[in-house]
């Protein structure tokens, strides 16, 4: 079925829907534009404006294209559109849509009733179909080559900036369309800040550098994370090199269908706080990626979530410790029919530079 059938399958009869989300409209139409999105029984239009037309032709054949006319908004432009198809329900994304944005499209659409799209879209995205997974797989493939060749690269004396700019020129060189998210690489004891801002601070001899970066692929992201030491690093960073390792296969091990995420939270941090480093894990075990690079299902205590086939979620637990430094192991893993699949190749033991 396709996406815009499932989600208006969800609603009650003769509901319109009025998308705001980028994400979700991209998920929806493969639009990527500004503008909005507005589904009905009958009835697939993307409303933008003149710089888009030709760009949203192409990319969303089935869809009408609109373009706004001067003094006219996207709403009131979405409200002849409900009119003329008969449409007076109109379920809006209410995790999305400011007070200011409500009122004004309550102004411009006169007799429409208004309802809570409920996270209806994001709870269809929590469940990638082949070509998403395929896609989210190459963005993986992309940012483990792209590792391999910064363990070549980092070096006492290059700064934690020079490393990113390598790391975010390779991606790309190695066809990323662009960067999931700013990349963090964190030396020495910078590695307790979780997520660090490259700095100018030059990596020494002995220290542990943390990198956490992805490659962005067909508009789906690779979320993945590495400490490497530099040289041999201190009996403690070597044990909590340990403990998370452990801590990070064990929990990666446990994903399956029917697992609930706080299962998979709760192991990785029973086996950091069985070590004595409980405290140091201030953050949850992981998150779903896909076209955001941090969506649902969450791998947390707080989450009710039930792992599905078709999910893919990421598992990074870390310890972090103040004036010393951290460690934290990431990869993005597929929740399969049967287990688990990860989609991080690059290993995972101690890697010495
Ligand atoms: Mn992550």
């Amino acid at each position: 079925m396709k996406r815009t059938d499932k989600l208006l399958s969800g609603l009650p009869e003769k509901t319109g829907v009025l998308i705001h989300n980028p994400s979700n409209i991209f998920y929806l139409s493969g639009y990527t534009g500004e503008g909005l999105l507005l589904l009905a029984p009958g009835l697939s239009a993307v409303i933008t404006d003149f710089r888009y037309v030709e760009a949203a032709q192409k990319q969303c054949p089935g869809f009408e294209i609109h373009a706004i006319r001067s003094g006219v908004s996207h709403a009131a432009v979405a409200h002849e559109l409900l009119e003329n198809a008969g449409i007076r329900d109109l379920a809006v994304e209410d995790n999305i849509i400011t007070v200011r944005g409500m009122r004004e499209i309550e102004k411009v659409m006169p007799g429409i009733r208004f309802s809570p799209l409920d996270f209806k879209v994001e709870k269809l995205r929590e469940v990638k179909d082949d070509d998403e997974r395929s896609c989210i797989e190459h963005a993986c493939d992309i940012t483990c080559q792209a590792f391999e060749y910064i363990c070549g690269f980092i070096a006492p004396g290059r700064t934690e900036r020079e490393v990113q700019l390598a790391l975010d020129y390779k991606m790309l060189q190695l066809g990323a369309d662009g960067l999931a998210f700013n990349t963090i690489v964190a030396s020495g004891e910078n590695g307790s800040l979780p997520h660090a801002v490259p700095s100018d601070r030059e990596i020494e001899e002995g220290d542990m550098v943390t990198i956490d970066f992805g490659a962005r692929k067909d508009g789906y992201d690779a979320d993945m994370t590495r400490t490497v030491a530099v040289g041999q690093p201190s009996d403690k960073m070597r044990k909590i090199y340990d403990i998370v390792l452990r801590a990070q296969e064990t929990a990666q091990a446990a994903i399956a269908p029917g697992v609930p995420t706080a299962q998979i939270d709760k192991i990785a941090r029973d086996i950091i706080t069985e070590a004595g480093y409980g405290e140091c894990f201030g953050h949850s075990t992981g998150h779903g990626v896909g076209i955001d690079i941090h969506e649902e299902p969450r791998v947390s205590s707080r989450s009710d979530q039930i792992l599905t086939p078709g999910n893919i979620v990421t598992v990074e637990p870390g310890i972090y410790v103040p004036g010393l430094g951290g460690v934290r192991i990431e990869n993005t893993c597929a929740v399969t029919e049967t287990g688990v699949r990860a989609l991080c190749g690059a290993s995972k033991e101690l890697r010495i530079l």
